[in-house]
């Protein structure tokens, strides 16, 4: 790495790129290579697979070997030209060390070739050896065989010639790495069948290479050979299915970028499509999958109209109708393609899409035109699926309107206020039917609304949250707010302005206003973060003094009128809600001129969603401190 000069350790450019790119590799492999699960495992194999397949692609390679060893290390060996070993311009050291120690100076990353570009794909095999606790390479050509060996990435010497090529012995690249354990923690290891899948794609998508698969922690092997290429990948896909016609394949050149697709209808319902760029599988799709997708819809729609199979009256087949039943593969191969940022897996350079459309639009439509049997038989299929689907819309709709309808109806236990206007109007979440019923007589039913909650049912069962929601009292509460939950929570359908939880202030009635707070917050957040959820504030005394009656909310007041009033004074500790009457509740608790209604604030809730193991958990001690302390968190505010 470093020249040594006397005395003094001076690094070039060079050198201090590559110390750099290799710790950035160490530090954060998520970034080079997705992680560090199994996932990025297979990551480190296809990295290196990538830039032999890239040899193939370019004509210079037939034959790749990748065997995983009983040790886990993997050798992966191509026949193709050999890396290049010239002493590098600028970095004076050998291509080989450049390419196998530099970020994305590995494979062809930027001038010719199909080397795919940017991000997640083509770190190039320099990644790899940095993750690797160890990494050789030995490289066939120019009539000699060198060799190098590195150690988390860096090289034990500079690039040696160990051997003089046979006559007749072919050039070629033989890497052999071992991921590194201190990268890969978890106990995890290749998987043979995941490794297969993607092989046995890769030999699809090159037409005419030969990869063989060896595993010798289990003595399995595989050897992949298509010289039909995609076309041969259609008929797998397809070989149980009944097939409606022969595949349909195109493989044209425009502005030097290779469009290849091949389609073929089966008697199917699902559509099995594969995209793929530079033979990298673009799982979540792109321009060029857009472009077949597109450009078959408006074909057979094309077609059908032209030849009477669609009235003028019906509807254009959908892109699901002619997706139905298709299973198709589009290949193409780019100089410089361009992967969407986060994933890597979509494709976005817009002129594949025109592209595409043109050159599947064209081939496909000439098919149906040369082969009017076939395109019966895939208009049939569409104008199946296209009824199919419109039968099962319209039960869709049934279905909907009825659950709408069922979810209007509301529950037995609420007793509904007459104002319609939502700010106006108020829920009393109510615990326990006796509080229940003398809330239903306290409140001011034009605009009070109260649904009693058998609270303890919830207490008791000590459920998880989830299990909750299967709680017939909570599915009234659910459709008593009218605004659905999680996902398809809406606020617009809240039906009261302000929703109140008014529980005991006893330990349970705590418990429960926390399960409550709990539940809104995980599955009602926005209920909370709108400012519509209230704690109702019950008096904790009654204090009567000669002919007057007071009600006091907390210790300190009840101890300041206690000392002013002296021993006359006749004190009534609330246990619950149930020891008020209607008018008492009303006067205390409900009346907007002078009760306290504590705004429910997000953090509130969270804090009670996080303690909510506690709470449902069995250490009673902490339960009982935490739901004393809790209950004061909320902020006042007198309305
Ligand atoms: C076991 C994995 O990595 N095979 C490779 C080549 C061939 C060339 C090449 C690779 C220098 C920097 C462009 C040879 N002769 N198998 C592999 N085979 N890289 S990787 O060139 C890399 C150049 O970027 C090669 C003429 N042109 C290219």
């Amino acid at each position: 790495m470093a020249k040594k000069k006397t005395g003094s350790t001076s690094y070039d450019a060079g050198s201090i790129q590559v110390l750099e790119g290799l710790e950035a590799v160490r530090k954060r492999p998520g970034m080079y290579v997705g992680g560090t699960d199994i996932k990025a495992l297979h990551h480190l194999v296809y990295e290196v697979v990538d830039n032999a397949i890239d040899e193939a692609l370019v004509g210079a390679c037939s034959r790749i070997d990748i065997t995983i060893h009983r040790n886990s290390s993997v050798t992966v060996q191509d026949n193709g030209r050999g890396i290049p070993v010239g002493i590098h311009p600028q970095m004076k050291k050998s291509a080989l060390e450049v390419v196998m120690t530099t970020l994305h100076a590995g494979g062809k990353f930027g001038g010719g070739g199909y080397k795919v570009s940017g991000g997640l794909h083509g770190v190039g095999v320099s990644a790899v050896n940095a993750l690797s606790e160890w990494c050789e390479v030995e490289v066939r050509r120019d009539g000699g065989i060198h060799f190098q060996r590195y150690e988390r990435g860096y090289p034990k010497g500079p690039v040696k010639v160990t051997g003089k090529m046979k006559s007749g012995e072919e050039t070629g690249t033989r890497v052999v790495y071992k991921f590194d354990p201190q990268i890969f923690k978890e106990d995890i290891d290749y998987r043979f069948d995941t490794l297969v899948q993607r092989f046995r794609e890769m030999a699809f998508v090159t037409r005419g290479v030969t990869i063989r698969f060896s595993d010798e922690r289990s003595d399995r092997e595989m050897s992949f050979y298509f010289e039909g290429g995609i076309t041969s990948f259609v008929r797998y896909l397809n070989r149980n299915r009944e097939t409606l016609h022969p595949v349909v394949h195109v493989d044209k050149e425009i502005e030097n970028i290779g469009i290849e697709a091949a389609i073929q209808y089966t008697d199917a319902y699902t559509e099995s499509v594969y995209s793929f760029a530079n033979t990298i599988n673009t799982v979540d799709g792109g321009t060029h999958l857009t472009g077949l997708r597109s450009s078959l819809t408006r074909v057979i729609n094309d077609y059908a109209r032209k030849n009477g199979l669609l009235k003028d009256a019906d509807p254009n087949f959908s892109g699901d109708d002619t997706r139905e039943g298709l299973t198709a593969i589009v290949s193409i191969k780019h100089p410089d393609p361009q992967f969407e940022s986060q994933t890597k897996v979509k494709l976005m350079n817009p002129e594949l899409q025109t592209y595409v459309t043109q050159v599947v639009g064209d081939s496909f439509g000439t098919f149906l035109e040369e082969n009017p049997q076939a395109a019966r038989a895939i208009i049939a299929k569409c104008l199946t699926s296209a009824r199919a689907r419109d039968a099962a819309r319209k039960a869709r709709d049934l279905v909907i309107r009825k659950s709408a309808l069922e979810s209007l109806t509301l529950p037995g236990k609420l007793a509904d206020c007459s104002e319609r206007d939502t700010a106006k109007t108020e829920l009393y979440i109510v615990e326990g039917d006796s509080a229940g019923g003398s809330a239903k007589q306290g409140r001011d039913r034009h605009f009070q609304a109260i649904l009693p909650l058998r609270g303890k049912i919830l207490n008791t069962e000590r459920a998880r949250l989830d299990k909750i929601l299967g709680n017939n009292e909570v599915k009234s509460l659910i459709s008593a707010l009218g605004t659905g939950i999680g996902d398809s929570f809406d606020l617009e359908g809240l039906r009261y302005g302000r929703v109140i939880i008014m529980t005991d202030a006893d330990v349970d009635g705590s418990h429960i206003r926390t399960l409550l707070l709990t539940f809104f917050f995980r599955y009602m957040p926005r209920l909370i973060e709108e400012g519509h959820l209230y704690i109702a504030q019950p008096p904790l005394y009654r204090i009567a003094h000669k002919n007057q009656v007071k009600y006091v909310y907390t210790d300190k007041e009840k101890d300041k009128l206690v000392k002013e009033y002296g021993q006359k004074a006749s004190l009534q500790r609330y246990k619950g809600l149930g020891e008020m009457n209607p008018e008492q509740l009303w006067e205390t608790t409900m009346n907007p001129s002078n009760r306290t209604l504590l705004l429910v604030t997000i953090d509130d809730a969270a804090e009670a969603d996080r303690t909510f193991d506690m709470l449902m958990g069995d250490a009673v001690d902490p339960r009982k401190k935490f739901i004393q302390t809790h209950a004061k968190s909320v902020r006042n505010l007198d309305i």
